[in-house]
């Protein structure tokens, strides 16, 4: 049977913007107060996927969030109507009305893990969704990805969720921004290589010192029990320290993998050698010939990676089993990056090729071609059993391009978020949105 890697790519909400949110997070940091524009930010994301669609990979499309959440600020104290809540957070808790604003839930690298049925004991794929409790921002996505993967991948003989993980800070989980699966085939067993950032229980492993280690060992143990992969089937690593304090808030940051191949930063992880070897040798256990591209710190360092977002690009399969590089425009204006890729292109091995993605609303917040998409394999029965509403087609690019233009703003600052209009207009949109994807109703102005 034909099997597919799917990505869904997160549709960028109408409330992006830079709220400075994300300690850790070098551009999230940098970019703080600026004024964003929501509008372009979506058209840049429809334009990847419309892109990634017409090359001939399969696409789909996660909705965004209500935003801002009042729920959530209805959770901290603030009462009222709805415009009183965003009233009343605005004059006394600035920040928290940011964090309720804040549309990051585009990132859908970290809105689950997924395990392809090959994987897993009982055959089918299964989602846990991220709780994202490092940042309260992201800590309040949880409840609406899970409705939302719930109504794209709504048949219970092919799907399994999971809640969240509990939310506290020994079980952080970011989702698939620190999971990586390798195999020969889509369709095949492979194996899942999940990489940490600290132990929350054991303290023989050694932690950040500066900037905060998002995932940790226990969480990713709990999701691969809760999908039942086999030991044999899964690699953990530990993500080198040091390099989170220089901004790697995520293994997606510095490594990225596909097929047989992982791409990765030779400062990437702890004890390297070693993990690349147990992933040698589970991934022959499955007939799998694993390959790795390390990419030295005297070509390109720890600073252009984070600078660049070389390793947040998504490398992807083509029919001819060669391999190709979807990247942002940041990496070509990169010196010592572009002229990287342009080496690594023509040595003959199996990437052969770049494209180049302007992205910049959203790397403008830390988040690169791979932050924005949630990678799914799924052999053809599965692909037949999503919701075909979420599935790219052109005359979905050609209605989600027409919803963009109508509802959002081509401007948003802090000021603007404390208009209870914007509430007024997101929801809107949101309402319309659902019926174009046909999800049925997820969010909670839609359910309460
Ligand atoms: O969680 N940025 C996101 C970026 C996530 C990128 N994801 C992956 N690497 N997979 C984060 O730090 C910034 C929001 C702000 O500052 O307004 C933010 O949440």
């Amino acid at each position: 049977m034909k099997s597919y890697e799917v990505n869904f790519d997160g549709l960028v909400g109408p409330t992006h913007n830079y709220g400075g949110l994300s300690y850790g997070n070098v551009a999230s940091q940098s970019n703080s107060q600026q004024s964003s524009n929501p509008k372009e930010a979506a058209l840049q994301g429809l334009a990847k996927m419309k892109a990634l669609m017409d090359m001939g990979f399969q696409q789909g499309v996660l909705a965004p969030q209500e935003r801002p959440d009042v729920a959530a600020l209805r959770r901290l104290g603030f009462s009222g109507t709805d415009a009183q809540v965003i009233e009343r957070a605005a004059k006394e808790a600035m920040p928290l009305l940011v964090a309720s604003c804040s549309a990051s839930s585009m990132w859908v690298a970290n809105a689950a893990t997924v395990s392809p049925s090959a994987d897993t004991a009982d055959g089918r794929v299964h989602f846990t969704a991220a709780n994202l409790n490092c940042k309260f921002h992201r800590s309040i996505e949880h409840p609406t990805t899970s409705r939302v993967l719930g109504a794209m991948f709504a048949n219970q003989q092919h799907f399994a969720h999971h809640a969240a993980l509990p939310a506290v800070a020994q079980f952080g989980d970011e989702g698939a921004a620190n999971h990586t699966r390798f195999c020969r085939e889509y369709g095949e067993a492979g194996v899942e290589f999940f990489v940490f950032g600290r132990s929350a229980f054991d303290n023989r492993f050694p932690a950040p010192q500066k900037y905060p280690a998002r995932q940790t060992l226990e969480a990713s143990q709990a999701v691969a029990r809760l999908h039942g992969l086999r030991d044999e089937g899964v690699v953990y690593a530990q993500q080198n320290p040091n390099v989170i304090d220089q901004g790697v808030f995520h293994n997606d940051v510095i490594a990225v993998g596909n097929g047989e191949v992982l791409f990765y930063h030779e400062d990437a992880f702890l004890e390297t050698d070693k993990m690349l070897a147990e992933l040698q040798g589970k991934l022959a256990k499955v007939g799998g010939n694993f390959q790795s591209v390390c990419v030295p710190r005297s070509a390109v360092t720890v600073d252009d990676a984070v600078r660049s977002y070389l390793f947040n690009s998504q490398l992807l399969s083509r029919p001819d089993g060669s391999m190709l590089l979807i990247v942002p425009q940041e990496c070509q204006a990169n010196e010592r990056v572009w002229a990287y890729l342009q080496s690594l292109t023509s040595s003959g091995g199996l990437i052969r090729e770049v494209k180049v993605f302007d992205l910049k609303q959203s790397m403008q917040n830390g988040g690169g071609p791979a932050c924005l998409r949630l990678r799914v394999a799924l052999n053809e029965t599965e692909l037949a059993a999503v919701n075909p509403g979420v599935i790219m087609t052109a005359p979905l690019y050609g209605s989600l391009t027409a919803w963009v233009e109508k509802h959002y703003r081509d401007r948003l600052s802090e000021t603007d978020l404390a208009d209870p209009q914007l509430l007024l207009e997101c929801r809107t949109a949101l309402d319309e949105l659902t019926q174009i994807l046909k999800l049925g109703a997820v969010y909670p102005f839609q359910i309460n």
